[in-house]
């Protein structure tokens, strides 16, 4: 790996912000793109944080330092990552479902689509069932995203599905989901109509969607 994303790498595990901050521009500096410290740097470096609380080397609160800083960075690369022009393709209600409050992946779907020159109603982490459903009458998005990071909460996002049917408008949005346990057929098995595994592939199914 290159010198410059190590670094980046290091930062984040580390969980120092400012580090991770001189390290992003260090990368910039010496010419790497914002896709590759996004991939290989920071969110390599979550995957790391991932396995180490997996192996009880970290714990939560470390979890939490690291993740503060890599959204450190991720803030710096925003500008270079929403590529500008065109405008509003559509609109997209955004969230973390019910009982959950991972929103580094959300947020970074949200800062891609808003790129693409999609309109983003971010509603945040730890969303209900009747929270999007209302969002989605005031709104009116064409498309619904879900995001869960746990396999305990990644049940809320059928709840949902139900809400929307329930309240009739489940027919006026295609719904997307996304996460890391979120899989193609766990999309399907509950109804959505769509799922991408990053935030890129979250872009170009947005838009096959519409
Ligand atoms: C950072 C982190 C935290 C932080 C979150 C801070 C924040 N502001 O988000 C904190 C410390 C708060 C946290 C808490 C917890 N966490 Co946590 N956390 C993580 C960690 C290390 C990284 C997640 C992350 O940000 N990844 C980077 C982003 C960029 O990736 P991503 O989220 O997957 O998103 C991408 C794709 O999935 C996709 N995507 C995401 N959303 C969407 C939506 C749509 C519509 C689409 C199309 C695509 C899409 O695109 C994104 C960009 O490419 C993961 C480990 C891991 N490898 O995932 C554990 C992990 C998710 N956490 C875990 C656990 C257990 C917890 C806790 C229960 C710990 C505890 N005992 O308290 C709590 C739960 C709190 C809660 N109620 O939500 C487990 C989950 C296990 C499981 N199978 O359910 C994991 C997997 C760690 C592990 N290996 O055990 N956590």
């Amino acid at each position: 790996m290159k010198l410059e994303l190590q670094r980046v790498w290091e930062q984040v595990i580390e969980g120092n912000k400012a580090g991770v901050e001189v390290a992003v521009r260090a990368a910039r500096g010496a010419a790497l793109t914002p896709e590759q410290i996004l991939n290989e740097g920071l969110i390599a470096a979550m995957t790391e944080v991932g396995n180490r609380f997996e192996r009880q080397e970290f714990y939560v609160p470390e979890m939490l330092v690291s993740a503060r800083a890599m959204q450190a960075g991720l803030a710096l690369l925003k500008p270079q990552l929403m590529e500008s022009g065109v405008k509003a393709v559509g609109k997209v209600v955004l969230g973390t479902v019910r009982g959950d409050l991972h929103d580094i992946g959300k947020s970074l779907v949200g800062m891609m689509l808003e790129g693409a020159g999609f309109e983003v109603i971010d509603l945040g982490t730890d969303v209900g069932p009747e929270k999007f459903g209302e969002a989605v009458r005031t709104h009116r998005p064409q498309l619904v995203g879900m995001s869960a990071l746990l396999t305990t909460t990644m049940q809320n996002m059928k709840s949902t599905l139900e809400a929307l049917e329930d309240l009739g408008v489940r027919s006026q949005v295609k719904v997307m989901v996304g996460g890391a346990p979120v899989t193609e057929s766990f999309a399907r098995e509950i109804g959505a109509d769509g799922f991408a595994p990053d935030a890129s592939r979250a872009v170009a199914l947005a838009k096959s969607l519409l």
